[in-house]
């Protein structure tokens, strides 16, 4: 009779321990179906690029299976640093960010590298001294964007007898983009000493910037004969600056600005902008790449440089049905 009820007791207790394991196990954790968890800490949504560059993120982490997390810091950088430190304490599995301005980062990055979570910095890079703060950059070479604006306006400028006054509106004070933009256009116009910077301030990215810094600039100075705006919004506000000063943008006054998006190449076709220096917000594939590589243990490049191209007016028109953003 024992030995009956103990095989009865074993066997019933041997399937109920198989129900419970097999209905309700939980996936393994870590194992191979497990989602990568991304921290994306994003500038805000200051201009058409930045509302360009969120969409390729966010498409291209649901493409690659990768589980996104994302917050707007409304391009304060305390908001990017709060939400990094949030991304640490929800042990994601990768952080990505594109750093506002680039001084300011090392503690919060100290600290992911202490909780061994790898930061990959997209668009933006940050003058940190120590490189293992993070494991690669991917974005654009701007200081080759201010190049490739100082070049065009030297090669437009050869047949101009008097000096060309130029005014500046430069990007986001302390970010990258703008630093390097600036050093890149200024190199490139020393090749012509009628090329002279005569006013130059920020228009913090946005198309509103732009127009008050427009509207300060027309005020100040009689005779202005280009405008180099560091993105395309800055110079969608400087147009309607000048316009409002009785002007015509592109003609009395030339401005060259950088980006591509569709509102700034629509204005370019129109002949209201005269050369503009593409930037491609379309990093959201490169990027879920770069984070599988990172954490898989692969090695990846230092600096990953995007693909970028330039536009006339007559250029703008032909690609304008096709562009993407
Ligand atoms: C450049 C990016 C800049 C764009 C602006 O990669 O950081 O920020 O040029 C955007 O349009 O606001």
């Amino acid at each position: 009779m024992f030995k009956k009820s103990l095989i009865a007791v074993m066997a019933a207790s041997a399937l109920a321990l198989t129900a419970c394991g097999g209905g309700t196990q939980a996936a393994p954790s870590g194992g191979a179906d497990k989602k990568i968890v991304m921290g994306f800490a994003q500038v805000g949504a200051e201009s058409g690029w930045r509302t360009a560059n969120t969409k390729s993120v966010q498409e291209s982490a649901k493409e690659a299976g990768i589980d996104l997390k994302f917050s707007d810091a409304q391009q304060k950088q305390e908001n990017q640093i709060k939400a990094i430190r949030s991304y640490i304490q929800q042990k994601v599995d990768v952080i990505a960010f594109s750093p506002v301005v680039e001084s300011g980062w090392d503690t919060v990055l100290k600290e992911a590298k202490d909780a061994k979570i790898p930061v990959i910095l997209t668009d933006r890079a940050v003058d940190s001294a120590d490189k293992s703060l993070y494991k690669t950059f991917l974005g654009s070479d701007f200081v080759l964007e201010g190049k490739k604006a100082g070049e065009w306006l030297v090669a437009e400028s050869k047949s101009a007898t008097d000096t060309v006054n130029i005014v500046e509106i430069q990007g986001t004070t302390g970010s990258a983009p703008a630093n390097d933009r600036k050093q890149g256009f200024e190199e490139a116009i020393k090749a012509d000493p009628k090329l002279k910077i005569i006013a130059s301030q920020s228009g913090d990215f946005t198309r509103s910037g732009g127009k008050q810094v427009m509207e300060a600039f027309l005020k100040n100075n009689a005779d202005i004969d280009v405008v180099f705006a560091h993105n395309d919004d800055e110079g969608l506000g400087a147009i309607e600056a000048i316009e409002a000063a009785g002007k015509v943008p592109g003609k009395d006054i030339k401005i060259i600005t950088i980006d591509a998006v569709k509102d700034g190449m629509t204005a370019l076709s129109a002949g209201k902008i005269n050369y503009i220096v593409e930037c491609s917000p379309l990093l959201g594939t490169q990027l879920m790449d770069l984070a599988k590589k990172v954490l898989a243990g692969e090695t990846v490049p230092e600096r990953v440089v995007t693909e970028e191209t330039t536009f006339t007016q007559e250029q703008a028109t032909k690609a304008l049905p096709t562009r993407q953003y």
